[in-house]
């Protein structure tokens, strides 16, 4: 058996965490050989709640489940940590602004980051779900100067594999015959649902869809998913958004399978003409635990417009948080 693993989770008495880390602690994110420690954080408030959920854990009796921590701070919880899924955000309030929520969680954000610095493991990798999530993670890269920023990525698998399972729904093939679905910029419904490169059963996915039902109905589905997730349950997404969380995260550890493409929140390099330094959402393959952006796909004119303007903007989410951004 390997040595145990130390997992942080922030937000973790939340409706996420809530689904996730049954799973985490079943073997489904790191694998069935993997024991893991999970270090709990949640708001002094929520620590009773958070008391609870531990329990339930521990009934579980999970083979892998190594040790249970609590935390009501992200400086104890990250201590020594191999992986951080960042999963509490405030969320925005009644009144309140992009300008104000995208704030309030800087500071939230700007503290992980210092926390991650200064307490993780020096291998890190952290995920951030909590939302603005690219700007989140923006943030929480830059206020940990000792990491690089290619430790830091956020989550939009669940559009990915949102837009695999409506898709697959349209056409009838099952989803493990569908690939190279793309989702390009913000986890917001600026992002762009990329189908030019996807493939079913191997053959292009564009020459077996309407392209009208592609752009009237498929883009905006997709889009605006979470909003019509919430009007239809009165509550947002939670089970997807864990098996979301496990996906990116055992893919970015133990590999995509050979061909695959998925989407993941990382930091440009300019590739694909996206500004340097934010977090976009780029086409990945991952081996070693390592993800590469897929070079060369063929960008039109179309695609490119709509992958500048979530461009756009990410970009103005970085400038209105610019002034709480070290140097
Ligand atoms: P919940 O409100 O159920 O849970 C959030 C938990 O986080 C609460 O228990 C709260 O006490 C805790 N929390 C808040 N700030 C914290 C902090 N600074 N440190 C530690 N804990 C903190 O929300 P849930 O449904 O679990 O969603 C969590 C976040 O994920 C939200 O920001 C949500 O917008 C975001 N999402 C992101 C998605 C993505 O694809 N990137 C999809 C799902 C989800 O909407």
């Amino acid at each position: 058996m390997r040595r145990p693993v130390r997992i942080a989770v922030t937000g973790a008495a939340g409706a996420i965490s809530n689904s996730l880390l049954f799973k985490v602690a079943s073997g489904e994110m790191l694998g069935k050989d993997q024991p893991v420690i999970l270090q709990l954080i949640e708001m002094p408030g929520r620590m009773e709640a958070l008391r609870g959920l531990a329990m339930e854990l521990e009934d579980c009796a999970y083979p892998l489940l190594h040790t249970i921590t609590l935390h009501d701070n992200v400086e104890d919880g990250f201590n020594n940590v191999h992986y951080a899924l960042l999963i509490g955000a405030r969320p925005r309030g009644a009144g309140m602004e992009r300008r104000d929520l995208l704030e309030s969680n800087a500071e939230i954000f700007s503290r992980q980051g210092r926390a991650l610095n200064d307490f993780a493991n020096r291998d890190v990798k952290v995920l951030v779900v909590g939302n603005p999530a690219n700007t989140n993670a923006l943030i929480a890269s830059r206020n940990a100067p000792k990491l690089s920023p290619s430790q830091f990525t956020a989550l939009t698998r669940l559009d990915h594999n949102r837009a695999k399972g409506i898709l697959a729904n349209h056409t009838g093939a099952n989803p493990r015959n569908i690939g190279r679905i793309v989702i390009w910029g913000n986890h917001s419904p600026s992002q762009f649902p990329d189908l030019h490169h996807a493939t079913v059963l191997d053959e292009p996915v564009m020459g077996q869809i309407d392209r009208s039902w592609y752009e009237e109905v498929f883009i905006p589905k997709i889009q605006n998913r979470g909003g019509e997730i919430i009007a239809a349950r009165g509550l947002s997404s939670a089970a997807s958004a864990a098996q979301a969380v496990i996906d990116h995260m055992h893919d970015w550890i133990l590999g995509t399978e050979p061909g695959e493409i998925v989407s993941m929140g990382i930091v440009s390099d300019g590739s694909y003409g996206v500004e340097k330094g934010i977090i976009y959402s780029f086409p990945v393959r991952c081996d070693y635990g390592r993800y590469q952006i897929v070079k060369g796909l063929e960008i039109g004119d179309w695609a490119r417009e709509r992958m500048k303007a979530t461009e756009a903007e990410l970009i103005e989410e970085r400038d209105a948080v610019q002034h709480l951004l070290p140097a």
